[in-house]
């Protein structure tokens, strides 16, 4: 049959509105995250799908470089929510990856903690939103070394722990634990301080068995390393599993990592978006996802449903005193990629 083209295109505007605003539709509708990996109970993406009927896409990343590369080398993905860290949100920001934030769409962000909010890595929070944060510590195993032996990153350098380290497989965390033992700030953008702290390094690769972010959890479950750094949430889930491990905040100072939820530039579903962002920030629901990873929550109504022993929990929650030798991560403009470099460099033993 020959259709006549005004009425071919007649026929195709009434199957777009009736594919577009049908129920089934709406039953169709998506969500593509991009999160860290150990940084979402599965069962509150289900129920995010379950009250709001929305499809979600879920994949995950270990570290921001990875991220960041996708987003750059494949921008037709198309992500709609993604959870940098405090320095990439003010890198990505500023080369416009990412979409203001309409609060008026967001009626529980009143219950984030302000004293996480307009940060310098975005003043008013303009393009981010704070999820969760964790400490990087140190991790140690009690069966094989004594309670209390370890007390800084310098400890890490002994040659009895040769073949005994698990690194954190991310460029910033790795050189910011170097930088801090040679007495430098985390955020230090002065090459030569960069330089020194590679050639450190060099010194604890015989110490080094791996480089792992995703894994870390089993890897000190499973006794595969003996002693390392650790993400704050990971390991407090590892203890449960393996109560020999031990969690130590190294007396020379450790970063504090913020990660925030933001929106691409190129998003496709920035309805669908707020919805979960809101839906995040529901206090019944952070609760929820702070319990379950193990990862300290930006929201305070949040912590305020939670029980006292995990509001208290000394590893997801250390009291003031340890925090006070906390850092922040900030970007590192033009000297990220010197640290990129090194960290290249390093693992393959250059
Ligand atoms: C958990 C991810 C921790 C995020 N695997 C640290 N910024």
């Amino acid at each position: 049959m020959i259709v006549k083209k005004p009425l071919k295109n007649f026929i195709l505007a009434i199957g777009w509105v009736i594919s577009c605003c049908s129920p089934l539709y709406a039953a169709e509708q998506v969500i593509n995250i991009f999160n860290w990996s150990g940084y979402m109970p599965d069962d509150v993406l289900m129920q995010f799908q379950a009250e709001t009927g929305i499809k979600v896409n879920y994949s995950t990343y270990d570290n921001n470089e990875t991220l960041y590369a996708k987003l750059k080398a494949s921008p037709q993905v198309g992500y709609d929510i993604i959870v940098p860290s405090t320095y990439f949100i003010d890198r990505m920001r500023h080369q416009n990856m990412l979409q203001p934030i309409d609060k008026s769409k967001l009626s529980n962000f009143k219950n984030l903690n302000p004293e996480l909010l307009n940060k310098s890595f975005d003043p008013e929070n303009r393009y981010s939103v704070p999820f969760l944060w964790s400490a990087t510590a140190i991790t140690l195993n009690t069966k094989y070394w004594p309670k209390g032996s370890v007390k800084g990153w310098n400890d890490f350098w002994q040659s009895q722990y040769k073949d005994q380290l698990l690194l954190v497989d991310d460029t910033r965390e790795v050189f910011s634990m170097a930088l801090i033992s040679l007495g430098y700030s985390p955020n230090d953008t002065d090459p030569n301080h960069i330089k020194q702290a590679f050639e450190k390094l060099k010194q604890l690769m015989p110490n080094i068995k791996v480089f792992n972010a995703e894994g870390e959890k089993s890897i000190y479950i499973d006794e595969d390393v003996t002693l390392g750094m650790g993400w704050s949430g990971d390991i407090y889930l590892a203890q449960q599993e393996n109560p020999a491990l031990e969690y130590i905040f190294p007396k020379e100072g450790f970063i504090i990592a913020l990660d925030s939820m933001a929106i691409p530039f190129n998003a496709k579903h920035v309805e669908n978006a707020y919805k979960f962002i809101n839906f995040i920030l529901r206090a019944d629901i952070a609760k929820k996802i702070s319990m379950q990873t193990g990862y300290a929550t930006a929201n305070l109504a949040g912590v305020k449903l939670m029980p006292k022993e995990i509001r208290e929990n000394p590893i997801i929650y250390p009291d003031e005193s340890i925090l006070a030798r906390g850092h922040f991560q900030s970007d590192a403009g033009a000297s990220s990629t010197i640290y990129e470099k090194y960290f290249q460099l390093l693992k393959i033993g250059g």
